[in-house]
């Protein structure tokens, strides 16, 4: 090998190829190899789309090496280990990430500087991963990465859609959704397991056996088949595997006599409909889309994925299996309610296959499945209606029956029966079934009351506002509660629909339940899912999210993080951020300060000539790169930013010049983010962000002093252009309602200052980067409702900076479209639109008066580094390794394995 070229890529100690990694020339060769047999590509060329896809081939063979080894070492052992169902994840590009944790990067260019191409051009050609949404999305893919980096035996499960999440194309009418066909060149990253396959059921009934045995027969039949995308460590041999199920037409459901009989249709009907169940990801992200074809993607991932973890569990355990051992062996997570399945499919199996008692397997469940609650917007908490999981899933909804029976006994135990009133609403609010009547021997258990009292003092309870309404014996018949027999009964309103509601399930079957924030698990504990904390207090955890510090600085930031390894003096940090604090001490270090600046101003640059690339946009590198990147969300409150900026420009209209430049720091204010297809809202402030850049952005008075950019298709690698060159982001939600945030972090460490709200995580990255480095403003979560119930009583006046910019956009500056919807949904009580729920109109004068801060800051530019750098050096709590180590130990119960 070449000394000279060499030193780049020192293969660590612990070694990701061992001691024998391949030089340049050797990694040319296999390039070159898999160029020439790919089956994938014409000939004639070595173009840039071969070369990646070759390239990628290349490192996917060294992690299969890797993949082989891990999976063996854990079969030898027999070690417990941890399963990430999720029905997200947002892997983004996989190549720089791969050769990075290989420690191969340097000789990768080489080879292919060799062959005539550039690394980083032919890591472009690389689609983005995106079968996810967002937040909830990308830190299960944090978490992979951990989870390797760490040598945890896991894997991930998750579906294979065809279709990731849509592309979003910015037109003069705002967003416009485009689909993702991320498979259209092949994926090199995957390797289909066509002998790792499962039957689905869908429909059909269940019959009962003489011995009371149960069968589910008939119905629909689908294969799952496994494609495998090896996940590497970081700088360790141990490679993981996301495990992503797709489905195809099971053989006997394809009628070949309808096919040759001419009826082609009916032939096809069956592949499409299977076929049909992983096409494509839904777009929702705080809320979900109640569609059959998602219940069959929720159950496919989890029969498939348990079906899977079961079979290993017997292959490993060997005759006869001891299954009071399964939850030694498997620790199964849901990452929030939509793998809920899982529950019932696991006492399914069980019970119906495995022919355990009930008793035993519900035993067994609850101490194998976990789960971890992402989100406290009531829209999004996943109810599903009975009936479609009636007649989707026949045996699931009598199991989810036993388990709702259950919880209400335990519920009994725990009030008693003395106080029915008290009781009845205790069991109407935490049962799993909403709206169904009591299981009899509920009933049994509850006291024969007398004819009139009962009826007269039960109030019905609606739990959407909390408001309590007595209902009297003049609406017995859609009252709640009627009296039949003198009995206490429980009827359903055959108005309202049965449903099931997903969480209950998960908390009642699941033996530990996780917020992903410290002030979010506190709401989960106290407010949200209280009945549950008294109930089980022992089963609540916080979990505080996190990034993975290599995808997120070390390869999206390459400049810093040489800068950061200078100053440490080691690069040990990218595995262990607790090192970052040494940061703090060189934060007064003017030398040090005019480093970190360069480093900050070459990352600014490259955003500047990519806003220039995607929006044909031109802005000036000095100015300060302010940016809310996220998905577009009423409660993240976009519109507050937006407003801002609005109010920011019409002060500037009204000044001189020179008052102008006085008073105002040059601002690229920088936007990025999808909108739910369906989020009409939503989409509305997308196009009033646009319409605002049209016109300031060519306002000749503004010039550089103000430019509003909204890069279109945000993704995981448009974020790993925007992060690293931003100095000031937006986390600016109502307070509560973010559970966390995770975009936070990232900007944190790549010293980015802070504007935000007490929420979600922001709270705790304060508290590690020190007040003095985090503009804060807005109300406090405790004081939300009050303030909603002021406005509601007409009690709230806006301020008339607020009422102000208002007017303004009404008079119709930015342009002809209708900002009515816009305007007026911030303002009246309960009246029109939603009344300010958000509460924009009471935060906006301290979101403005912190803006002004945040530019006197910023004119002192000794000052902004010190603070950019102490947010670096804060951010080492928020790396994805230190939360999955808390998951490790607290719940899953796990252990690192490192390869020998
Ligand atoms: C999201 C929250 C974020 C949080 C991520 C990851 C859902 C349902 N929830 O605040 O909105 O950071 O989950 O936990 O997507």
């Amino acid at each position: 090998t070449n000394q000279k070229q060499e030193p780049k890529d020192v293969a660590s100690q612990e070694g990701t190829l061992g001691a024998f990694p391949p030089d340049s020339e050797s990694i040319a060769s296999i390039i070159k190899y898999h160029a020439e047999f790919t089956p994938c590509f014409s000939m004639e060329s070595f173009g840039l789309p071969k070369a990646f896809y070759a390239t990628a081939e290349s490192v996917r063979d060294m992690l299969i090496i890797n993949w082989n080894a891990t999976y063996e070492y854990y079969e030898k052992l027999n070690v417990k280990q941890a399963y990430y169902l999720s029905m997200e994840y947002l892997q983004g590009r996989a190549l720089l990430n791969a050769i990075g944790n290989l420690e191969l990067s340097g000789r990768y260019a080489e080879a292919l500087e060799e062959l005539g191409h550039n690394l980083e051009d032919v890591a472009r050609q690389e689609p983005d991963t995106a079968l996810g949404n967002g937040g909830l999305g990308r830190l299960a893919s944090c978490f992979l990465d951990s989870l390797a980096t760490q040598n945890y035996p896991a894997w991930g499960y998750g579906l294979r859609y065809k279709y990731g999440l849509f592309k979003q194309h910015i037109t003069k009418d705002g967003q416009e959704e485009v689909a993702e066909n991320w498979l259209e060149m092949g994926n090199p990253w995957e390797i289909p397991r066509n002998d790792v396959t499962y039957p689905v059921k869908f429909y059909g009934e269940v019959i009962s056996g003489p011995d009371g045995t149960k069968q589910w027969v008939g119905g629909e039949n689908v294969t799952a088949v496994a494609y495998d995308v090896p996940i590497p460590g970081y700088k360790t041999k141990t490679t993981i595997n996301l495990r992503l199920w797709s489905t195809k037409v099971a053989p006997q459901e394809f009628d070949l006599r309808a096919f040759n009989t001419g009826d082609h249709a009916k032939a096809n009907a069956a592949m499409k409909n299977a076929e049909k169940i992983c096409y494509i990801l839904y777009p929702g992200d705080e809320s979900m889309e109640g569609k059959s074809l998602r219940l069959k993607q929720q159950y496919t991932l989890c029969s498939a994925s348990l079906q899977d973890i079961i079979a290993r569990f017997e292959r490993r355990s060997g005759d006869p299996v001891n299954w009071e051992k399964f939850p030694e062996k498997v620790a199964v997570q849901m990452n929030d309610t939509h793998p809920t399945l899982c529950i019932p499919e696991l006492i399914r199996i069980l019970v119906d296959v495995k022919r355990l008692s009930w008793k035993e397997a519900w035993d067994i469940t609850r101490r194998t499945v976990a789960y971890t609650n992402h989100t406290v917007l009531p829209e999004a908490l996943e109810k599903w209606s009975l009936k479609l999981i009636q007649e989707l899933l026949p045996r699931h909804v009598e199991i989810i029956k036993m388990i709702d029976e259950e919880l209400i006994h335990t519920i009994i135990a725990e009030y008693g029966t003395e106080d029915t009133d008290l009781l009845l609403q205790k069991v109407k609010e935490m049962r799993i079934l909403d709206n169904i009547e009591l299981p009899t021997s509920v009933l049994e258990m509850l006291p024969k009351s007398e004819e009139s009292s009962v009826v007269d003092h039960i109030e019905s309870v609606d739990i959407s506002d909390k408001k309590t309404k007595t209902t009297d014996k003049g609406d017995q018949s859609q009252g709640l509660y009627t009296e039949k027999k003198k009995e206490v009964t429980f009827e359903p309103d055959p108005k309202l629909p049965k449903m099931v509601r997903m969480a209950n399930l998960c908390i009642a079957g699941g033996y530990a339940v996780n917020g992903v924030a410290e002030i979010h698990s506190e709401i989960v504990k106290n407010e949200v899912f209280n009945d549950f904390y008294k109930l089980w207090p022992e089963k609540f955890q916080n979990k505080t999210n996190g990034v993975t510090p290599r995808r997120w600085i070390r390869f999206c930031n390459p400049d810093l993080s040489r800068l950061i390894t200078k100053c440490i003096g080691t690069e040990d940090w990218v595995k262990n951020t607790d090192m970052l604090v040494t940061l703090q001490k060189f934060a007064d270090n003017e030398d040090f300060q005019s480093e970190w600046r360069d480093v900050k101003r070459r990352n600014k640059i490259k955003v500047a000539s990519f806003l220039k690339e995607k929006t044909g946009y031109l802005v000036n590198p000095d100015a300060m790169f302010d940016v809310q990147v996220k998905r577009i969300h009423e409660y993240k409150r976009q519109l507050m930013n937006i407003m801002g900026i609005v109010y920011r420009y019409k002060k500037m209209k009204e000044m001189s010049p020179e008052e102008r430049k006085a008073r105002f720091v040059p601002r690229v204010c920088i936007f990025g983010g999808k909108a739910f297809a369906t989020y009409v809202q939503a989409k509305r402030i997308v196009k009033f962000i646009t319409d605002v850049g049209a016109i300031v952005n060519r306002d000749q008075d503004i010039g550089d002093l103000l430019k509003v950019v909204f890069v279109p298709d945000y993704n995981v690698s448009v974020a790993e252009v925007l992060i690293p060159g931003s100095e000031l982001s937006q986390h600016i939600s109502t307070a509560g309602m973010e559970a966390s945030g995770t975009s936070n972090m990232k900007f944190a460490m790549n010293g980015c200052i802070q504007i935000g709200t007490l929420d979600g995580a922001n709270v705790e990255i304060r508290e590690e980067v020190g007040e003095d480095n985090f503009f804060l403003f807005g109300a406090r979560a405790e004081e939300i409702s009050g303030l909603r119930k002021q406005r509601s009583e007409g009690k709230f006046v806006a301020d008339p900076r607020f009422e102000e910019v208002k007017a303004y956009v009404r008079s119709g500056v930015f342009g002809p479209y209708n900002y009515e919807e816009l305007m007026g949904s911030l303002e009246g009580n309960e009246g029109y639109g939603r009344a300010d729920y958000f509460l924009v109109g009471y935060d906006f004068p301290s979101y403005i008066e912190c803006q002004d801060k945040v530019d006197e800051a910023y004119r002192n530019q000794k000052r902004w580094t010190r603070m950019s750098i102490l947010n670096t050096a804060g951010s080492y709590k928020f790396s994805s390794d230190r939360t999955i180590h808390e998951y490790a130990r607290d719940i899953w119960r796990i252990e690192p394995i490192v390869l020998p």
